[in-house]
């Protein structure tokens, strides 16, 4: 491989002599299936490792590599590092809030032998560790409005405790063996590629599809609901910037992060200008209970300074911009 030291770390990526090769864990979810084509193009397709327990489409397998990967066997995981010489692992599998809280044993099982598998990897073998965080670390007892970067983390779901977990065990990993470790705390996140699946804020990615197809939307949060929230594309640019980030800018290894905080009925709202008559009813279930533990907007102001962060859409955009990437699907 061209200036490649197969498994050696090259240890600088902004600069360095040849891309960084990255492994990306639970690539078929909804930010994998944007997130790889988007690390692909920026550092061509060959440096980037998909990896999942199933497959989304048959496409996304043929567009580039594509292993089996169990983030729960280390083994396999170090067999795929080590065969590809990977550089970066994007650790991005694991089980959200709403199907945590259905099956809270697979969710603690999932998600901490996950990281714990991609962390000791990165200690023994000298790789980088991007994995996602999610506003789910906070509880009832966090400010709820413009919640700050550093505050009182005691969530009540089981994905929130074991993203508590990562964040924790990512400052640990980097503070005593020096892996560097980076992590942003994702809002809700709304995509025209992938359906997200099993979190509390899902509702911003059907009501688009249940809006083309149907022109009726069955809520199952509070139409008052106040949630923060990200467009795909500020997602990916956030999440790609903050990997490429030089280490000494970076004054935390988690960062707050949104785009835009709205209710179901402000999201309502925007898609009647575009749909004058869709309807939506609100009919909230467990998945509200989880929505009022967490923050409704984000201070995200340590970001903006210390890497450049900025969002481009907000509620207007998005919705236009959605309704533009979908409407061929449902015509
Ligand atoms: C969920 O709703 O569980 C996720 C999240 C906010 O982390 N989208």
């Amino acid at each position: 491989r061209p200036g490649g030291g197969g498994y050696m770390r090259t240890g600088a990526l902004p600069g360095a002599p040849r891309p960084p090769r990255f492994l990306v864990t639970g690539a078929c979810g909804q930010v994998g299936m944007e997130l790889v084509p988007f690390l692909r193009a920026r550092f061509g397709g060959d440096e980037v490792i998909a990896s999942d327990i199933k497959t989304s489409s048959r496409e996304f397998v043929d567009a580039g590599p594509f292993v089996y990967a169990d983030v729960q066997d280390s083994d396999s995981l170090a067999r795929i590092v080590l065969e590809h010489g990977v550089d970066y692992i994007v650790h991005l599998a694991s089980l959200l809030s709403a199907i945590g809280e259905r099956n809270p044993q697979l969710a603690l099982k999932i998600n901490t032998n996950g990281i714990q598998n991609v962390l000791e990897l990165a200690r023994l073998h000298s790789l980088q560790v991007f994995a996602p965080s999610t506003i789910a670390v906070f509880g009832p007892s966090t400010p709820r409005d413009l919640t700050p970067n550093t505050t009182v983390m005691e969530p009540t779901t089981m994905y929130g405790i074991t993203k508590v977990h990562l964040e924790l065990l990512g400052k640990y990993y980097a503070r005593v063996y020096g892996v560097d470790f980076r992590s942003i705390r994702y809002p809700g996140v709304i995509s025209s590629k992938a359906m997200p699946g099993g979190g509390t804020t899902d509702y911003a990615v059907e009501i688009f599809h249940d809006a083309l197809r149907h022109g009726t939307y069955r809520c199952f949060l509070d139409e008052k609901q106040v949630l923060p929230m990200m467009y795909m594309p500020d997602c990916l640019e956030a999440t790609v910037n903050l990997m490429m980030a030089p280490r000494e800018k970076l004054t935390q290894a988690v960062y707050n992060v949104t785009g835009m905080s709205f209710t179901p009925s402000d999201l309502a709202a925007a898609i009647r200008k575009r749909r004058p008559d869709f309807r939506i009813v609100y009919e909230p279930d467990f998945r509200q209970a989880i929505a009022t533990t967490w923050p409704r907007t984000i201070d995200d102001s340590l970001a903006r300074k210390d890497w450049g962060w900025q969002n481009k859409y907000d509620i207007d955009s998005m919705t236009i911009d959605m309704f533009e990437q979908l409407q061929g699907r449902y015509v």
